[in-house]
């Protein structure tokens, strides 16, 4: 351990710890802009400057490693006032449009500003100057991704967009040596949807401004719902429920199903369904497809691919077409969710009522679904996709009193019944092992119903052997699959494959909350086994809706209404 002051105050560190670690220990507190536990810390903001007693000069807290003994003040009048004049220089080149920014309210520079009391206004249309002597509006503010909007006029220059689209080794935005320094750049300086940008929105997470956001829906959604016009159906995706508590100050982890449903209620959806319901009906489809490939019944090669994770759908058709015959063609649970709405029971009992389509919107904790519902086979089912960052705005824009919402909400019927299987789909692993419950039942194998084996948030390859079925593997994070896919030593070893492209799943999705805890994933992740564990179904076979569903329209899995409504192709 390591001994050292914080602002007159004794603390105690592991050795190895930063500043940055031992002045939180402490009590005390330095803001941070381009800091981000989960990546190298780069310091370029200076926001965490410290004195150190003896060092001539301030030290970044975030990079520099405590040593025993050291003496550190955090908020000297000298200290403070370069963190001021650095915002007011941050300021300088950043629109003054605060009041009708998207991040409003969560943006890291604002509450800096206000924090650390910066008190002179700056320039109305301050612009970013650009080291070319062209800036064309179309890369200033590209909107040509279905998913993700970039702003550069906000843009700090924190450089945390750029380390996490590396760490999910895809690298479509960069730096670029430019005027009077460093900034991020798309590949090539294309416009994002020119590049080999997948959706994931793991850069959208991380940055602490506006300068990358999701497309905003919400807004939309807010008009047709105040309209009344159409009939409206809302679907909730698996992480949703429980990453939705920690917008509103609940503890990460809690559930929040019932008081999310009580919301969508209040504002005013007239179908609250459920995204689980579909997630049952996709294994119903994606074992029924593995069995038939086994047994050589059907297109399409082994492993097998899950293609619920749009990022990765996406990944496949940019950067590696030869994949192709891999993936399952079972439509993602977003997109059987929509063509159900739109053909299934639901809508027919809309139908009874009105004869104007419904409106149907979907709650994900994913970028890369906007993309998925505007792809040329799912185009018109679900008309807008709302992350969970949105839900959130929504919520708050009605002050919708969400914390104290009583959690006893229930999903409509049909499509709101749901296993412990399904709920599984939002943490990395879920999709395989909810496919293995169903797949052991079905072959009869006496297996277990929990395979730890494939759990866990980590980026990285999970491997779990199956008696009598064969090995199969959960891949976390898009990162973790190129490296899998390098070489071809992945079709010898395994029969089902699942790729979810952010770390740990769909709970780690480019939609889900901001947070700087480094532990975020593993308290969502608790969460979600916790729906599964006291789910008195627990394998999506035995769901009695899907069972109906089977019985009174689809027929059975593979059948030629399922193989024309569940099914899709993918193109390079
Ligand atoms: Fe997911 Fe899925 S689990 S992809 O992570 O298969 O987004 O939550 O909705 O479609 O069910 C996301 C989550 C989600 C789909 C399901
Ligand atoms: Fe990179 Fe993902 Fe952001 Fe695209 S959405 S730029 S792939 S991090």
């Amino acid at each position: 351990l390591v001994n050292l002051r914080v602002d007159g105050r004794s603390v105690q560190v592991d050795k190895g710890a930063t500043l940055l670690d031992a002045i939180n220990k402490s009590g005390s507190h330095v803001p941070t802009l381009c800091y981000h536990p989960e990546f190298e810390p780069r310091a370029v903001c200076r926001m965490c400057l410290v004195d150190v007693k003896g060092s001539q000069k301030p030290l970044p807290a975030c990079r520099t490693i405590a040593q025993e003994g050291q003496d550190i003040t955090t908020n000297s009048e000298e200290l403070k006032s370069f963190r001021r004049r650095d915002l007011q220089f941050l300021l300088n080149r950043h629109p003054n449009d605060c009041i009708r920014c998207e991040v409003a309210g969560q943006c890291k520079l604002q509450s800096l500003v206000q924090e650390e009391q910066v008190q002179d206004m700056w320039p109305a249309s301050a612009k970013k100057v650009r080291g070319s002597p062209e800036h064309p509006e179309h890369l200033l503010h590209d909107h040509t991704s279905p998913s993700i909007f970039r702003d550069m006029d906000k843009c700090i220059e924190c450089g945390l967009c750029v380390e996490a689209c590396a760490a999910q080794k895809i690298n479509a935005i960069g730096f670029a040596e430019r005027g009077s320094g460093m900034m991020p750049i798309t590949a090539f300086d294309k416009p994002l949807a020119e590049t080999g940008c997948i959706s994931c929105g793991q850069c959208t997470l991380r940055c602490p401004v506006g300068a990358l956001i999701e497309r905003p829906d919400w807004h939309r959604v807010l008009e047709v719902l105040d309209d009344r016009k159409r009939k409206t159906i809302v679907q909730t995706a698996p992480a949703t429920r429980v990453a939705i508590s920690e917008e509103f100050g609940l503890e990460p982890g809690t559930i929040s199903t019932g008081r999310m449903i009580n919301a969508l209620r209040q504002l005013g959806f007239d179908y609250v369904t459920d995204t689980n319901f579909s997630a049952d009906l996709t294994i119903m489809e994606e074992a029924n497809e593995l069995l038939q490939r086994v047994q050589g019944k059907r297109e399409g090669a082994l492993p097998l691919f899950t293609s619920c994770c749009p990022g990765w759908i996406n990944y496949v058709e940019i950067h590696r077409p030869d994949l192709i015959p891999h993936l399952s063609t079972t439509k993602s649970p977003q997109q059987m969710h929509g063509a159900m709405a739109r053909n299934g029971p639901l809508a027919k009992l809309i139908a009874e009522e009105t004869e104007e389509e419904p409106f149907i919107v979907s709650i994900m904790p994913c970028t890369a679904k906007k993309d998925e519902a505007v792809r040329p086979g799912n185009r018109g089912d679900i008309d807008a996709v709302i992350t969970t960052r949105e839900l959130a705005k929504m919520i708050r824009h009605r002050n919708i009193p969400f914390a104290s919402l009583s959690n006893d909400g229930k999903y409509d019927s049909p499509m709101g019944d749901s296993s412990g299987a399904a709920a599984i789909f939002g943490a990395s692993g879920g999709v395989l092992e909810a496919a293995l419950r169903t797949a052991a039942d079905a072959l009869g194998l006496d297996g277990p119903i929990e395979h730890e084996g494939i759990r866990g948030v980590e980026r990285g390859v999970k491997v779990a052997t199956i008696e009598g079925l064969g090995s199969v593997a959960a891949v976390s994070s898009i990162g973790s699959a190129i490296d899998l896919l390098s070489n071809d030593e992945w079709k010898k070893k395994f029969l089902m494959i699942e790729v979810m492209t952010c770390p740990g799943g769909c709970l780690g999705g480019g939609g889900e909350p901001k947070s700087d805890d480094k532990d975020i994933l593993k308290k969502r992740m608790k969460g979600i086994y916790n729906i599964d564990s006291s789910s008195t179904i627990r394998k999506s076979h035995e769901n009695k809706e899907v069972q109906q569903l089977y019985d009174n329209f689809l027929g059975s899995p593979l059948s030629e209404t399922s193989e024309r409504l569940l099914h899709t192709t993918y193109a390079a």
